[in-house]
């Protein structure tokens, strides 16, 4: 990654840390209701594969914790908080809600509910740009419980029977809801995993985002150059409850701090601090900016926005009602 690079992707990744935080906020007034998952301590996961992929270009998907990637993706912060909010001005004008972010123009092709529902689904994207002969990938993040769905396996398999353009990515965050990975899982180094269906895989420090970067590339190189699906797994960390319902009570706080001393934001800022690339003023800077911007701009757009009219509740359940959908995909 190059300096300037490395300084825009830090204060995005600051930028995501401060709307998560807004969002729990949000949501403790109530502001956000149904589901929260967030995805702070885990940002350098989206940013260091996206940094390295095509956003826009590329498809992209994840599971319910999908905020960040959405909007590294290029869906707008501002239409994002508004679904949170449940806002006709939202992605998905405030009918889906945080579990269900989308942006067919922006190529994210969604956040979904069901451990593991993105595994065929990206399979079946992969298949689609390969029948069309484009140089799209799909990329499809995902948690390392969904590695013990059955759709992982079926899904893995054909996408190398296919040789399909797909990247799946695990964030080994340790664990599913309050199940820590041993308890759940017989092979707990995921990447291993894929070796049974012949997919090349690497494991990669998920908190440095300079090294998921690179791995990202090379992952994301074989998969662009026809040499079928490729498995990355990141270790990572969330730092709060598995979503807002959950006390968090079942990890050590001697364990939580390892990890916060390991914070994704803090590796990057340190070494460009250390690099003279930036100084703690200016970080404290664009701190102050950010936290303003998500006030006085997003969180005001939201707030402001109206509810979805009660024309809107019958004309998004039908395919054919949706005039994205009789656009034909692009
Ligand atoms: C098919 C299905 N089974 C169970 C659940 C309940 N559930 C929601 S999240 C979750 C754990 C998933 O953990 P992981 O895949 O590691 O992702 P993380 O939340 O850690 O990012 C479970 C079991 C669900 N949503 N869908
Ligand atoms: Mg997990």
């Amino acid at each position: 990654m190059k300096p300037a690079d490395k300084k825009r992707v830090l204060k995005e990744m600051l930028f995501a840390r401060r709307f998560e935080e807004r969002c729990y906020e949000a949501y403790v007034e109530r502001k956000i209701g149904g589901f929260l998952h967030l995805y702070s301590g885990e940002e350098a996961c989206a940013y260091g594969v996206l940094e390295a992929a095509k956003p826009g270009h590329d498809y992209v998907m994840t599971s319910y914790r999908d905020h960040i990637h959405a909007i590294k993706s290029g869906v707008s912060p501002k239409a994002v908080m508004a679904e949170l909010f449940a806002k006709e001005t939202g992605c998905c004008k405030g009918l889906g809600g945080s579990m269900h972010i989308f942006g067919a123009e922006q190529r994210f092709m969604g956040g979904y509910a069901l451990v593991g529902g993105p595994f065929p689904l990206a399979a079946g994207i992969a298949k689609g740009i390969k029948l069309k002969g484009g140089d799209e990938i799909c990329i499809c993040f995902l948690g390392d419980a969904a590695n013990n769905q059955g759709v992982f396996h079926e899904s893995l398999n054909m996408a190398k029977v296919w040789d399909l353009p797909v990247l799946y990515v695990c964030e080994n965050n340790l664990y599913g809801i309050g199940t820590r990975i041993e308890r759940s899982t017989a092979v707990v180094d995921q990447y291993k995993r894929v070796g049974a269906y012949d997919i090349p895989s690497a494991q990669v420090d998920g908190q440095d985002i300079e090294t998921v970067y690179d791995a990202a590339k090379i992952a994301i190189d074989h998969v662009r150059s026809g040499k079928g699906p490729y498995f990355l797994e990141l270790m990572t960390y969330r730092y709060r409850g598995h979503s807002m319902s959950d006390s968090n009570a079942y990890r050590t706080k001697e364990e939580e701090q390892l990890w916060n001393e390991r914070d994704p934001l803090n590796i990057l800022r340190d070494r460009l601090v250390g690099a003279g690339e930036i100084t703690v003023d200016e970080y404290k800077q664009w701190d102050t900016e950010i936290i303003a911007e998500i006030e006085d701009d997003i969180i005001k757009f939201a707030e402001e926005s109206p509810e979805p009219s009660a024309e809107l509740l019958d004309k998004y359940v039908l395919a054919e009602n949706d005039p994205w959908v009789r656009g034909g995909a692009k």
